[in-house]
């Protein structure tokens, strides 16, 4: 071998290593977190969890990138918390009343009428934080941030005027809650999440439902459904859980960039659903649906079906539960 030859190997060798050495670097450098959500990525939800993402990926320089998976498309709806507490994914959001059968704290915020307002919604969100913090902590995760949905409403495929008018009628459940709502006013329900929505009303087996502008909006019930009665009866929350043994992994500087967002994305998420609740509403509107204010015997017929959801969901989640209405019941 000459010995230009040999010192191009060197240099070729040298150069190899280096480049080696470079990308192992990056790998052991950068984390990558997957983030599974249940609704469109056009939701005001997935569009601030996307946000969210981008300020932590500009926050560590690059060093934990966050993928947000939309429309239940990594797991469904009902699996996501698992999923985070199983460190099959390091983070994702959840809707908290769908896990009502697992402890009634999470459920709180899908009590009719306990907090109907969005300032009441702030109030209860504090309320029920410790608790929930609690329980996510004993399942290894915690709660990074939560966001309300608009308000509530009925949307039912004719005008109607009580709870009575109701009976029968296929109903659309996407928790144990709503569920019971149906169960109480005699209407037949189905629990249907979000993402098989639109495929469900397509084929006639949703009759009415209730939720928020937003879920109507997306699922273009009004293509099915001509009729939204905006009862404001409450706003369920999302909440972003993140696994515990994930979070401990990151660098301290991570850790605060994921704190710092999420606490932001809180604030962010909150001000949108406010705002978008009235763009929902017109939008609805504008694809040809009737917004109407409930009739007065309607509210008072969904007031009597709070009332005994509430003594119900008392009994069930007792102490910690009555702290909970304590705390938020406090002037
Ligand atoms: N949209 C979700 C939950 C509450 C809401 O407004 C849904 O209907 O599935």
């Amino acid at each position: 071998m000459t010995s230009s030859r040999r010192h191009f190997l060197l240099v070729a060798q040298a150069a190899a290593a280096f480049s080696l050495a470079g990308i192992a670097g990056t790998v052991a450098a950068q984390t990558k977190w997957d983030l599974p959500a249940a609704y469109p990525a056009s939701n005001f939800h997935t569009e601030n969890l996307v946000q969210f993402a981008n300020d932590v990926d500009k926050a560590t320089g690059g060093k934990l990138k966050i993928t947000v998976h939309a429309n239940a498309s990594l797991f469904k709806a009902n699996e996501i918390k698992r999923a985070v507490q199983g460190g099959q994914a390091q983070i994702g959001e959840v809707l908290l009343v769908n896990f009502e059968n697992e402890n009634p704290i999470y459920a709180v915020d899908g009590l009719p009428f306990l907090a109907a307002s969005y300032a009441d919604s702030k109030k209860l969100a504090a309320a029920q934080k410790p608790a929930l913090e609690k329980i996510l902590a004993a399942q290894g995760m915690m709660l990074l941030y939560t966001v309300p949905w608009p308000p509530q409403g009925i949307y039912v495929n004719k005008p109607i005027t009580s709870v009575a008018d109701m009976r029968g009628l296929k109903w659309r459940a996407y928790s144990p809650a709503t569920s019971k709502i149906a169960e109480l006013i005699g209407a037949q329900p189905v629990t249907i999440q979000a993402a098989e929505l639109s495929q469900a009303l397509a084929t006639g087996i949703v009759e009415s439902y209730m939720s928020s502008g937003s879920t109507g909006y997306d699922s273009k019930t009004y293509e099915s459904i001509k009729y939204w009665y905006d009862t404001q009866a409450w706003l369920p929350k999302n909440a972003v859980l993140i696994n515990k043994k994930a979070f401990d992994a990151l660098d301290k500087a991570s850790q605060d960039a994921v704190l710092k967002a999420g606490a932001e994305a809180q604030e962010r998420g909150f001000k949108i659903s406010a705002e978008k609740n009235d763009w929902y509403k017109k939008a609805l509107a504008e694809k040809g649906m009737k917004i109407m204010a409930p009739p007065p015997k309607l509210t008072a017929d969904l007031r009597q079906v709070g009332t005994v959801m509430l003594a119900d969901w008392e009994k069930k989640a007792g102490a910690d539960g009555q702290a909970v209405i304590a705390a938020f019941r406090k002037p």
